[in-house]
């Protein structure tokens, strides 16, 4: 059955939904996204993703043709048509179509699309048993040259780290920064256990500020588990206890594995457990 897409300020068949082959999304990946999930019906934190839209979209200075309350409107709405009670949406906003070349004044009507579906989850064992992932050798991308912050459509960076992760048979894998320094993982935050307190690379080291690593954290603090943000190298992760990723589309996910080195007991280990039972009763919790 053909989905239903949010387009142009209404919803039509996804067979309906088309974008200029001028649209500087495509042309450049001039744009921004989002990624977010629902559960029971209810769409986990959404005021955090439409935020964060908003400022990735100021960021590159890109004007949001409509209202954060409208777009919001527009989630929930498209979730409803397509009858999805635990799914997952693509919200992304295009500069528009322009004429060939860069300049984005010279574009009009910036598309705002939202896309429901249901969610590919990683196979139930990577969840019981954990990761195995590499270090990647592409950098993450300096924030001189375009910050990480910004979820913009220029994924290139984190798909040729995916690549690289694909092609020795990992699902994920790690990203260093310029300075060496650990960042983050191609669609996912990275959190050690270390004696037991929670450490995971703070904002500047050029990482997306996930949400899912936002909730864990407030979930540690609850827990008393205590968290730093911490600089991280990769010694410190082959010597952790424990390691897990965060994100929209994997949740919480425990790493046994990273370059050829077990983790801790190469298990996944108590608080990693305990974050996770604790993730997905919140992600579930009627606000
Ligand atoms: N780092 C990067 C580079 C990401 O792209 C995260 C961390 C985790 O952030 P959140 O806010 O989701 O906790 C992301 C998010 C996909 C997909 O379809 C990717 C993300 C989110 C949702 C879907 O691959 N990446």
């Amino acid at each position: 059955m053909a989905r239903i897409v949010f387009m142009n300020g209404t919803l039509v068949s996804e067979n309906d939904a088309k974008v200029s082959v001028f649209d500087h999304g495509l042309l450049y990946g001039d744009g921004v996204f989002e990624g977010l999930r629902s559960y029971g019906g209810q769409v986990f934190r959404l005021d955090s993703h439409i935020d964060r839209l908003w400022e990735s979209a100021k960021a590159i200075c890109l004007e949001i043709p409509m209202s954060k309350k409208e777009v919001s409107s527009a989630v929930n709405a498209t979730l409803e048509a397509n009858q999805l009670v635990d799914g997952y949406v693509r919200l992304v906003v295009t500069r528009g179509a322009g004429s060939l070349g860069l300049d984005p004044n010279r574009t009009s009507h910036p598309q705002v699309i939202v896309i429901a579906d249901t969610i590919t989850l990683y196979p139930r064992e990577f969840y019981d048993k954990g990761l195995s992932i590499i270090t990647a050798s592409t950098q993450r991308t300096h924030s001189a040259a375009l910050s990480p912050r910004i979820k913009s459509l220029n994924y290139l960076n984190n798909i040729m780290a995916k690549l690289e992760g694909l092609r020795a048979g990992c699902v994920e894998a790690l990203m260093l920064n310029h300075k060496g320094e650990v960042a983050e993982c191609t669609g996912d935050n990275i959190f050690v256990v270390r004696s037991g307190t929670l450490v995971t690379p703070p904002s500047d080291a050029g990482i997306l500020e996930g949400i899912t690593r936002g909730a864990v954290i407030e979930l540690a603090e609850a827990a008393k588990i205590d968290c730093q943000e911490k600089t991280l190298v990769r010694h410190d992760l082959y010597t952790a206890d424990e390691c897990f990723l965060t994100g929209t589309a994997a949740e919480v996910i425990p790493v046994v594995e990273i370059d050829s080195r077990s983790i801790g007991n190469g298990v996944p280990g108590p608080i990693t457990k305990r974050l996770t039972a604790d993730f997905h009763l919140m992600v579930r919790r009627v606000s």
